[in-house]
């Protein structure tokens, strides 16, 4: 078995404006995240995702960067950023970066030349089209609202951005603007850095017709035909000979519209292209034509089932998977997937961590998640900062019809801000976040209760029980490699699966309900062994039931 690190790694994403706050200004930074590394150590995690901490106007929170070797002084400095990454390889964390460069800052130097004049080297460093019949090339809207195109009234042409105007898309049939991106890579990984996710990776190869479609209750089409994902291919081939291939890097590259087909190509054990992908079936499951992701249905087990299922099995020896329950863009695990009421909270995040963490792929956390951090109670949008909140509001009250109740508990259920609340340390003001009571997105209230400091040393936590699963991956063959069976497919209960490697195995059971679910273990796990890491209760399982948001595994 030829494996590599990150097979056996587990990857904590830390978002950080909303780690710590070093100076008191209300915003997390770089010396912050230094002070925390031994948190992390004690958790047990092998690789840090950092969100963007670049030069950026933070129009989306430096996914807009405007210098891709310098940092947002807000963050802190260079020298900050390489102390970081100092001490987190001197407790044994790597570093992975995230790569934004579907496209830019309009704020970039790139992007200031680009604009400046159509005959301008950097012209074509990003797509300008002229007005067609005095309107827009095409009617696609964007991710965050609008138009995809902006006209830019000096040279009198359009320019595409498939996010917020600030972030105009850069052309990747350019060689320039890729040998500019391959560069800066370089640059980073030479100063140490471990890898990169790379950010809608997917999406950097476009129909250059661009095409216009059904416009939708925005007046605007969907943007995704709008993207060739199958011509990305090439473009990682060359990353990967350019750059990649000179380190030993971990690479993950978003993929919204990936499917086992394509991340077979993506995330190839051969290696030509990147490690693993993120892909969005689990959680797009929701969802609806008019009001896009601005539901607040919850998703069924058996769909989420099915989509564990048929990428675990599709890419078994083929490619590998990475496995999440949230992030950045995401609402709280224990909120979106399990149930965050006090009585059933610490039970059903462990349940979840139980269930995605002996899955076959590498395990993200999502800061706070290995606490059981729930979603925000918001009640109006005055503490919302995120753009495509903002815009979401706007769609659901005007477009949609929604009232203001109903926008809300889509907000309150799926925006991106229920993420972003800052980390929960400790029950002292700000949750010891910052000193600042000013701080940039509010403190959930429940952190008297939910901090790290009430569960780092308690071996109940909801942090020990992820600090065990952590601990059973790096010295477990069967949870790295072991094959995935899905067991009681039907079931609208309980998540049931098997892991297999050389004759052993590994039987997983999670219930995602409050209740208690009559089931039998099957035979063949008479007398077997009990997974201490993998329960969740403090006895051991009860003959013929499994108690509500139980989890537990049994090795035969
Ligand atoms: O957040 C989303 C859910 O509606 C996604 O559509 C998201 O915009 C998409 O997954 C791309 O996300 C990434 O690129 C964006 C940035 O805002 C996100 O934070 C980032 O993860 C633009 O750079």
């Amino acid at each position: 078995m030829n494996e590599q690190w990150w097979q056996r790694a587990v990857v904590y994403q830390i978002y950080p404006k909303s780690f710590q706050d070093s100076t008191g200004n209300g915003i997390g930074d770089i010396p912050g995240i230094t002070s925390r590394l031994p948190y992390l150590a004690k958790l047990g995690i092998d690789v840090i995702w950092l969100s963007p901490v670049y030069q950026s106007p933070m129009d989306d929170n430096g996914y807009d960067i405007s210098d891709y070797r310098a940092i947002w002084p807000g963050f802190g400095t260079m020298d900050d950023f390489d102390e970081m990454l100092e001490t987190a390889h001197s407790l044994g964390i790597k570093i992975v970066m995230d790569l934004v460069v579907n496209h830019s800052s309009d704020e970039h130097e790139w992007f200031r030349q680009s604009r400046s004049s159509r005959e301008n080297p950097y012209r074509d460093y990003y797509y300008w089209r002229d007005a067609v019949d005095g309107h827009a090339p095409s009617n696609m809207g964007g991710v965050f609202g609008g138009s995809i195109w902006e006209w830019d009234e000096p040279t009198q042409q359009y320019y595409l951005h498939c996010f917020s105007v600030k972030q105009p898309d850069l052309n990747w049939e350019n060689p320039r603007v890729r040998d500019e991106v391959f560069n800066m890579m370089d640059w980073w990984l030479a100063k140490g850095v471990d890898g990169f996710r790379m950010d809608v990776i997917g999406m950097i190869a476009k129909d250059l017709s661009f095409p216009s479609g059904e416009p939708g209750p925005t007046g605007y089409a969907p943007l995704y035909p709008l993207i060739q994902d199958e011509r990305v291919h090439p473009y990682l081939q060359e990353m990967r000979q350019r750059v990649l291939s000179k380190y030993d890097t971990m690479t993950v590259g978003e993929v919204g519209g990936a499917t086992v087909e394509t991340a077979k190509k993506y995330a190839n054990l051969d290696g030509s292209e990147l490690s693993m992908v993120f892909q969005f079936e689990h959680v797009g499951l929701t969802g609806s034509p008019e009001r896009g992701k601005w539901v607040t249905d919850k998703p069924r087990l058996v769909d989420l089932k099915r989509v564990f299922d048929h990428w675990e099995q599709g890419l078994d020896g083929v490619a590998w998977n990475s496995l999440y329950w949230d992030n950045h863009d995401q609402p709280r695990a224990v909120s979106r997937w399990a149930n965050d009421s006090a009585q059933w909270r610490e039970t059903s995040a462990k349940m979840l961590a139980t269930c995605l963490h002996l899955m076959q792929g590498t395990p993200y956390i999502y800061q706070g998640e290995e606490l059981g951090m729930t979603n925000y109670p918001w009640q109006d949008m005055s503490l919302i900062n995120d753009l495509e909140a903002h815009d979401a509001y706007r769609m659901l009250t005007q477009d949609c019809g929604c009232s203001d109740e109903e926008a809300m508990a889509a907000m309150r259920e799926i925006c991106r801000d229920n993420a972003r609340t800052p980390m929960q340390w400790d029950a002292g003001p700000q949750a010891g976040f910052s000193k600042s009571s000013e701080t940039w997105l509010p403190v959930n209230p429940n952190y008297a209760e939910i901090n790290a400091a009430a569960q780092v040393e308690d071996p109940k936590s909801v942090f020990a029980h992820y600090q065990g699963l952590i601990a059973l991956r790096h010295q477990s063959d069967l949870v790295v490699h072991g094959h995935f069976r899905l067991l009681e497919p039907e079931s609208e209960e309980l998540f049931v699966y098997e892991r297999e490697l050389d004759g052993q195995r590994m039987l997983v059971v999670c219930n995602f309900t409050d209740h208690e679910v009559a089931w039998q273990v099957p035979q063949e796990y008479a007398g077997a062994e009990l997974v201490d890491a993998a329960c969740n209760y403090e006895d051991a399982p009860v003959a013929g039931k499994v108690r509500p948001y139980e989890a537990f595994a049994l090795l035969a």
